[in-house]
């Protein structure tokens, strides 16, 4: 996934089926988030529980021990601090 200039979204999360892409396959499918920035945001679902790691110059994201996408160049405090949720949390 490459965003471009300016701000944008990277959206690793389906609000109208609710569910998070890239978390079916395992470590075969995940977002390749090329160009990340300080500008950038990553969209993840707030019924899903997700975990950050470093790696090298990268960071990450796990639902579960499926990886779901590599930001690249990115630290997990950056990729951490860029993060917005949606969808709604079952009552
Ligand atoms: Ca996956």
């Amino acid at each position: 996934m490459i965003g471009g200039a300016g701000a944008d979204k990277f959206f690793l999360y389906d609000s109208s089926t609710q569910r998070s892409f890239y978390s079916n396959f395992g470590n075969a499918d995940y977002a390749d988030i090329t160009d990340f920035t300080a500008e950038d945001r990553i969209v993840l679902g707030s019924t899903e529980s997700y975990t950050f790691s470093a790696h090298g110059a990268h960071t990450n994201i796990f639902i579960g021990g499926d990886l779901i996408a590599i930001v690249r160049n990115a630290s997990t405090e950056l990729v951490q601090s860029r993060l917005q949720y949606v969808g709604s949390v079952p009552a």
